[in-house]
């Protein structure tokens, strides 16, 4: 078939569909980070759906990817993620450049910054270049946690109520899945409605912004705050490609240079919707 099934991988148990390589959609380039593998709620069997669905000259994985910091406590590593691993790896041995910048979840890896692994290079930061000319620095984020120092007992409040909410959108999740209802992020709605949290998102992103003109850069690309955006601050265009906890978002780059945010649940929900359209219509 391909040369894949050449390699001596274990056999992968594939969740869902896989689409055949040819029908992917293809990207100049695909912005994922946050994904916290190792951790409960990642949302590994959406990020896979999604690696079968989309293919990119360039992959940047913009930290955060393996949670460190939980399998020091536990270890939790299911099939599902392993095939988010391997998925990765396959596509770096296809020929797709696969950039690795570290974030502090997975910080362990920082210290192999400029190595190679797989033909995965690991970097600390990278400047993306569009097919329009444009500059994007890309970053993890967490660079700039030191300066909102003003923030940080925020941050330590903030520790626990978010692992709870995260339990909680998982329950409420699991009951959805239950009663066939499509993912929905609880998190992203009360993250909207926390002033504070609101305050927090906007100064990080002004922040990291503000940081970029410094540079003298066009844009910048980053993660970290788990919250997907595209905005404009004066010349400088603020990217955010979201995560895989909660929002299920990645940031693309067409082929013109036109940047976008893909929210892959909505995706997900309108294929379904129109594979039941279709059967019924079958049906009738
Ligand atoms: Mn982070």
């Amino acid at each position: 078939m391909n040369a894949i099934t050449t390699l001596p991988l274990p056999p992968l148990q594939r969740p869902g569909r896989l689409s055949p390589r040819g029908s992917r959609r293809h990207y100049r380039a695909i912005w994922i980070s946050d994904i916290h593998l190792g951790t409960r709620g990642c949302n590994a069997h959406m990020l896979i759906d999604f690696l079968d669905s989309v293919d990119s000259d360039v992959l940047y994985l913009v930290g955060d990817i393996v949670d460190g910091w939980q399998l020091r406590k536990k270890v939790y590593w299911p099939t599902a993620h392993n095939d988010v691993v391997w998925r990765v790896m396959k596509r770096a041995r296809r020929g797709t450049r696969v950039i690795y910048i570290p974030g502090n979840h997975d910080e362990l890896f920082r210290q192999f910054t400029g190595l190679s692994f797989g033909g995965v290079e690991v970097r600390r930061k990278f400047i993306h270049e569009t097919a329009d000319g444009r500059k994007l620095l890309v970053l993890h984020g967490d660079e700039f946690d030191g300066i909102m120092l003003a923030h940080r007992w925020l941050a330590v409040v903030g520790d626990a109520a978010y692992t709870m909410l995260m339990t909680l959108n998982r329950r409420v999740n699991q009951v959805r899945r239950w009663m066939k209802l499509p993912y929905w992020s609880l998190s992203k709605v009360a993250k909207h409605k926390v002033k504070n949290a609101v305050a927090f998102i906007s100064r990080f992103e002004e922040l990291v912004a503000h940081e970029a003109g410094r540079r003298r850069v066009d844009g910048v690309v980053c993660g970290h705050i788990h919250t997907a955006e595209i905005r404009q601050f004066g010349d400088i265009t603020y990217y955010n490609d979201g995560d895989w906890v909660e929002g299920c978002t990645a940031l693309v780059e067409h082929h013109d240079g036109r940047m976008e945010i893909l929210h892959w649940a909505d995706e997900m929900a309108a294929r379904k919707a129109a594979e039941d359209a279709a059967r019924i219509e079958l049906a009738a």
